[in-house]
């Protein structure tokens, strides 16, 4: 545990942990950590407030940046109060699956030679008719892939296969996308290469140059989307993360030292309530090395995980708040960073729900809105991170010339 953490019993009690301990619910160390967080510099309980009720995109905005969410065909479409809220908050849409090869039982690509863009679609139009900006998620990916892929793919097709995804899925969006996750994921340094690179079709059929080939041709075909590489794992003072950080930077200085048409990094930040090592420094000067390159840095699947976290909802929601408050004020301190996706905007849809349920099945708290919509503390934290953010200079729709000359995008 953090060696920073302390507390007396007086003050647990106070932050309502104490009675956490005595039920057994609570480790002794663990309410330590978690009162720690949930205290300002004083020592005085953090209360999270913000002056007024402007909307989260509206805040952004107002310091030339950009905040949105993921969400799916599914909820957008069968809700429409909670299409209303989305709306309301965000200025950028990421479906969580519609651009996807696929989804469950879902196909964007269900058979080599065929493509289904209703779901993506539909999600396309509903960001145009509401003035959203528009994300793609995700052109290379080692999950997610259709049924008939580990069959198909082979050293003489995998090429052909990649290309053509590419230049279908991306060419059939041109112009109409503020960014795209073009290769999602492919650090992993428990497969053992040297290079880091986790061991997908891809990398068996292509070798490493295929997160280049990728990023050219998604460049080809939407000239004007900002194109980034995605990955999680990133976040944390941890030997794992700090590693990974280092793998990343790796990557990036090679794909930017061949001209590949990278423009940002996606920083998925999947943070965990319970986690305390973190260090903003830390953070900071990785996001400041990524920016020496030339690259932006966007958050693109921010939410707090909240499984290990006392029931007690009011402790709960803040230390959700701090690990959004924390978070985001370092990365917001870097000029580079032009946005911040949440993963989900309520907690009535979240991937957390049976990705990461709790124990005691009480339902998750992870994202700004509660199942009933309604902001919450984790809200007050991403407004506050946002009104102290310094000001970009660029404003909404800036051209901006990139290294490779191609391109404009949004910034
Ligand atoms: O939240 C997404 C979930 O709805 C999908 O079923 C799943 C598989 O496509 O992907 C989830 O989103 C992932 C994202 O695309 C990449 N980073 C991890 C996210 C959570 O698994």
């Amino acid at each position: 545990m953090h060696k920073t953490c302390f507390i007396t019993r007086r003050r647990a009690l106070w932050l309502g942990l104490g009675a956490l301990v005595t039920a057994g619910d609570l480790t002794r160390d663990m309410a330590k950590c978690l009162s720690q967080k949930i205290q300002d510099m004083d020592g005085q309980e953090r209360d999270f407030k913000v002056a007024r009720g402007a909307s989260l995109k509206e805040r952004a905005a107002a310091k030339g940046l950009i905040y949105g969410a993921a969400s799916r065909y599914d909820d957008l479409s069968s809700n429409a109060e909670f299409a209303d809220r989305f709306v309301e908050e965000c200025g950028l849409l990421v479906p969580e699956w519609e651009f996807k090869w696929s989804a469950g039982n879902k196909l964007l690509r269900p058979t080599p030679d065929s493509f289904n863009f209703t779901a993506a679609d539909w999600m396309a139009k509903f960001a145009r008719n509401h003035n959203l900006l528009l994300q793609g998620q995700t052109l290379v990916w080692h999950e997610s892939l259709p049924p008939w892929f580990e069959d198909t793919v082979n050293r003489k097709n995998a090429e052909q296969l990649l290309v053509k995804h590419i230049e279908t899925v991306a060419g059939s969006y041109t112009g109409q996308m503020h960014s795209w996750a073009v290769v999602n994921e492919a650090i992993k340094l428990s497969d053992r290469r040297s290079d880091g690179l986790r061991k997908t079709p891809w990398l068996e059929f292509l070798g490493p140059d295929y997160i280049e080939l990728a990023f050219r041709v998604a460049a080809s075909a939407d000239p004007q989307a900002l194109l980034f590489y995605n990955d999680f794992g990133l976040d944390y003072d941890t030997p794992a993360d700090e590693a990974k950080r280092t793998a990343v930077l790796r990557l990036l200085e090679r794909l930017k030292s061949r001209g590949t048409p990278v423009h940002a990094l996606g920083l998925q930040a999947h943070l965990s309530g319970d986690e305390s090592r973190f260090n903003a420094r830390k953070l900071r000067n990785f996001l400041h090395d990524v920016a020496s390159l030339g690259l932006k840095i966007l958050v693109t699947e921010l939410d707090v995980t909240d499984k290990n976290l006392p029931e007690n909802t009011g402790v709960r929601d803040r230390i959700v708040a701090a690990a959004y408050e924390d978070y985001l004020s370092a990365v917001l301190d870097e000029p580079a960073a032009i946005g911040v996706l949440t993963w989900g905007l309520s907690d009535r849809y979240t991937w957390l729900s049976e990705f990461a349920p709790r124990a005691d099945g009480a339902p998750v708290r992870s994202l700004p809105l509660d199942a009933e919509l309604k902001r919450k503390l984790a809200w007050n934290a991403l407004a506050r991170a946002f009104d102290r953010a310094p000001v970009r200079d660029a404003h909404l729709k800036v051209k901006e010339h990139k290294s490779d000359n191609k391109s404009d995008f949004f910034v």
